[in-house]
């Protein structure tokens, strides 16, 4: 395991902390573990305004009807983006003409490099249903904050740089509402069918 991947899975380790802590907090005060309403009460995810692969705007407006996975990355990465883009591809093709019906989003956070011409190279080894998301880094930044996404500038040896940032797949429904982590620790199918409940 190298650095870079011990980075993420501490970042991601942290992210879930967190979540797990927060909705104990909410399970605790009201009392209703049950209740599914309640598990949805941190809000992540919310509007945004950025642009494509081909240079076309995207807002989360687009998005209204669909229910959409979100990952935050970079084209830089040497192994969990790519592997995870390769997973989300996976169950794209496995959901069939279903896929027509769902929206991928692969948002940059790094546009300092990831220009929609990079992001479309990058993506063209992927489902064409992965849309790369990139855009002004402030309003990155403000969506990434609103996906409680961490990530953060590494300087490597000759001036170039990494980034570290949370690899987690966000699963929205059709309103887009965070359901919960998308989980791709399991089979294509397996993935499809779970995301096929939410269309
Ligand atoms: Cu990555």
């Amino acid at each position: 395991m190298n650095a870079q991947t011990k980075r993420m899975l501490l970042v991601f380790g942290t992210f879930l902390t967190g979540l797990v802590l927060c909705f104990g907090v909410v399970l605790l005060i009201t009392g209703r573990a049950t209740a599914p309403a309640v598990l949805s009460a941190p809000a992540i995810g919310g509007p945004f305004h950025l642009v494509d692969q081909d240079g076309r705007a995207i807002s989360d407006d687009d998005l209204k009807g669909k229910p959409f996975l979100v990952f935050f990355g970079f084209t830089h990465c040497p192994d969990i983006c790519p592997t995870t883009l390769f997973e989300v591809s996976e169950v794209m093709r496995r959901l069939g003409k279903d896929a027509d019906r769902t929206a991928a989003l692969f948002v940059t956070v790094d546009p300092e490099r990831d220009t929609a011409d990079k992001m479309k190279d990058y993506l063209a080894s992927f489902d064409p249903h992965l849309r790369g998301i990139t855009g002004d880094p402030a309003a990155l930044a403000a969506v990434a904050k609103e996906y409680r996404v961490y990530y953060k500038k590494v300087p490597l040896d000759g001036g170039d740089y990494t980034m570290d940032h949370t690899a987690i797949v966000y699963l929205m429904d059709k309103t887009g509402r965070f359901v919960a982590p998308f989980n791709l620790r399991r089979t294509p199918e397996a993935a499809a069918e779970d995301l096929r409940r939410y269309l």
